[in-house]
């Protein structure tokens, strides 16, 4: 029985005896036992019944979040999808999906990893990869504060980072982490968004060591990798500028510092033990893993002085368009790794109790919070102590394979007693206060960073994952509302079938009692959100691309340069769409097994008019083709017969005439190539 079993146990409001009582059940070890012996002393201090469930909505709390129709949310919010690999976004504070953005998953619904154009985006060094889980989102940052430009997030699985324009909310570039297996520690800012940071979960053989070693050679074998990803001002390009070797953990998350502790950067990091097997037992043995304080600005400086070691890796780096309208992918084969325990002064461990999940700096940059998942009590850590800790090297007697460990008292600010039961995440607000999620206790609890005293705590429904308040991981939290990301829902929607939805919780910090008034469920699993005021992003949309700037190799710029072309067995159709109907809209001469590409120009130039483009037994998706844009679709001839095409997106009152045929006719038939609208034939 493990901690998730045990809350939802919890969360079927059985007395903690009960659940003593039920674990006993279960053949468990000693140090199983010990686990959950802190859990139950914990689970009577803090009742886990959540309080206040007819409650929980206040009479006006619809008005709260009511947003009149015409009137826009005051927030954008954007929200992870989990092991959907997309990025939805939400209003706020309506909960209003706005837009699902597909990152690493193919999206039919908008031909994502189905059109030509896109596939090259989902490109890895193990080839096309159609999936991730992505957990975190992080958005661009000037002077600490978001800035409304991008946003990054992460792909877990086959380790990458993605960066998503919110000029055109599409995902612009993808790039793949080498030496990582994993990519949870990730993505995370630097003020300037000088970085993007990216800790591996997983520590495995490095790419260029020999990867084929016993599993239990882990203590010796297996290494952490950070990479740093430079960002550029202008473009956003992401470029792998180096990474840090470090001792084999499990790296969780991670905040850069800011203000003061610009330059600094925290990792949260388990599996202390190095254990390879059975780790909710063997990762859970010491008592204490680590706060990883990394000096980026030292490192940054090692490399530019031309310090750390060029290794052979191999990853792919992909790259969107918006004038070709194409991606492009590039196979890269170089890393520069420092290894930190050859540079003694960039990277220092701090102890934290119990397997730590979040890893959170105040806005001020002096308050480091980490959220020991087993722990009783939350840890601040002061940044001035860690300063000072590592001027005075007050450090324990033994380092940590090669790396100093900062004795834990001096680094200590204090502790948050009695907080909860299985702290993950803490956001801040303006006002010197945080915000803790308690997996377990499934509660949200307000508390003062300078005196630790908790002020509030509200339930949840139920077992809250990540938090959100706009702005709440920047210097300027923008406070006002908080969003709880909750794994479980149990009772609290129409049932669904074996799987129920999982959603976020609304709460209106404004006061001094966190007041929850609204639930709405989200796209795949929500893990971390961020959200921004909506005048940030709203007014710099494209809403339109030029189409007299269409670079696209096979664009047409009217129906004048509409055609067919074939190729050998390839038939190129540059096709048009325009309200309401294609040019041509009808072809000949297409043969079985012919590759037929469908080159499709929407030449619309107005807002919002997209024309899809579908064709019978195509195994592939439809294509969604913004105003001035050129999408491929695919389709390979494998029968006789005539075969409709259609717009997809109903863009006018006669959007049903917008359709044509293509006949197929049988290999080494002499039916000559032919296309026309309106029996203009062969028109050039
Ligand atoms: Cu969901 Cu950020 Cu992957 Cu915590 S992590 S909940
Ligand atoms: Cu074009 Cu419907």
């Amino acid at each position: 029985m493990d901690l998730y079993a045990v809350s939802k146990t919890c969360q079927l409001y059985q007395s903690p005896f009960k659940i003593l009582k039920l674990i006993n059940l279960f053949n468990m070890s000693s140090i199983k036992l010990s686990i959950v012996s802190t859990l139950f002393l914990a689970l009577t201090i803090v009742s886990c019944k959540p309080k206040g469930t007819t409650n929980a909505i206040s009479g006006n709390a619809a008005q709260k979040t009511y947003v009149a129709p015409g009137k826009y949310d005051e927030f954008y919010n954007f929200v992870s999808g989990g092991f959907s690999g997309q990025l939805s976004v939400y209003g706020l504070p309506s909960g209003r999906l706005l837009r699902v953005i597909p990152v690493f998953s193919v999206d039919p619904e908008k031909g994502w990893g189905y059109s030509e154009e896109t596939k090259p985006m989902l490109n890895t060094s193990h080839g096309f990869v159609p999936w991730d889980d992505l957990h975190h989102v992080e958005m661009s940052m000037t002077d600490g504060i978001a800035d409304g430009k991008w946003v990054f997030v992460n792909g877990n699985n086959t380790p990458r980072l993605a960066r998503i324009d919110l000029k055109t909310f599409r995902t612009a570039e993808i790039i793949e982490l080498p030496n990582s297996a994993g990519n949870h520690s990730s993505p995370f800012g630097t003020e300037n968004s000088e970085y993007i940071v990216a800790g591996t979960r997983f520590s495995v053989p490095a790419d260029y060591d020999p990867g084929d070693v016993p599993i239990d050679s882990y203590k010796q074998n297996f290494k952490g990798h950070i990479s740093f990803v430079s960002i550029d001002k202008n473009s956003g390009e992401m470029n792998l500028a180096f990474q840090l070797r470090t001792p084999g953990v499990n790296f969780d998350l991670a905040r850069c510092g800011k203000g003061k502790s610009h330059g600094w950067f925290f990792f949260s990091c388990y599996n202390t033990e190095q254990a390879n097997t059975l780790l909710e037992v063997n990762a859970s043995k010491n008592d204490k893993d680590f706060i990883m304080a990394v000096n980026w600005k030292k490192a940054e400086e090692y490399v530019k002085a031309g310090k750390g070691k060029k290794q052979s890796v191999k990853y792919a780096h992909n790259k969107y368009n918006d004038e070709t309208h194409s991606a492009t992918s590039e196979m890269k084969n170089e890393v520069t790794v420092l290894d930190v325990t050859e540079f003694p002064d960039i990277v220092y461990f701090i102890p934290c109790p119990k397997s730590p999940h979040g890893c959170d700096v105040d806005p001020t940059g002096e308050y480091i919070v980490g959220s020991g998942k087993l722990a009783a009590l939350l840890p601040v850590f002061s940044f001035d102590k860690i300063q000072k800790a590592i001027a005075d090297k007050t450090f324990e007697e033994q380092k940590y394979d090669g790396v100093p460990v900062i004795k834990y008292e001096a680094a200590l600010y204090g502790e948050v007693q009695k907080p909860g039961l299985g702290p993950l995440h803490t956001e801040f607000d303006a006002n010197g206060n945080a915000y803790t999620s308690f997996f377990v206790s499934s509660e949200v609890v307000k508390w003062n960073i300078k005196d630790l005293k908790v002020l509030d705590r509200q339930p949840t429904f139920y077992s809250v994952g990540h938090l959100m308040v706009p702005g709440g991981n920047t210097k300027k939290p923008f406070g006002k509302y908080l969003v709880a990301y909750n794994k479980i829902t149990k009772d609290r929607y129409l049932p669904t079938g074996p799987e129920l939805s999982q959603s976020a919780q609304l709460y209106d910090i404004s006061g001094d009692k966190m007041e929850l008034i609204l639930d709405f469920p989200t796209i795949g699993e929500p893990h971390y959100a961020q959200a921004v005021p909506a005048e940030l992003i709203k007014e710099n949309q494209v809403k339109i691309f030029d189409i007299k700037a269409n670079k696209h190799k096979y664009a047409s710029h009217g129906e004048g340069e509409t055609k067919v072309v074939r190729e050998g067995n390839q038939v190129h159709v540059y096709i048009t769409a325009i309200r309401s109907h294609f040019a041509p809209d009808c072809i000949e001469g297409v043969k079985v097994g012919d590759d037929v590409y469908f080159h499709v120009t929407n030449l619309e130039q107005d807002w919002d008019v997209p024309h899809g483009f579908g064709v019978k037994g195509a195994n592939n998706a439809e294509l969604l083709i913004m105003p001035g844009e050129t999408s491929t679709l695919k389709w390979t001839a494998d029968r006789v017969g005539i075969f409709p095409i259609y717009c997809t997106d109903f863009c006018s009152a006669l959007h049903q005439e917008m359709q044509g045929y293509v006949r197929v006719s049988p290999k080494g038939s002499s039916t000559p190539l032919k296309f026309w609208l309106n029996n203009k034939a062969d028109v050039q």
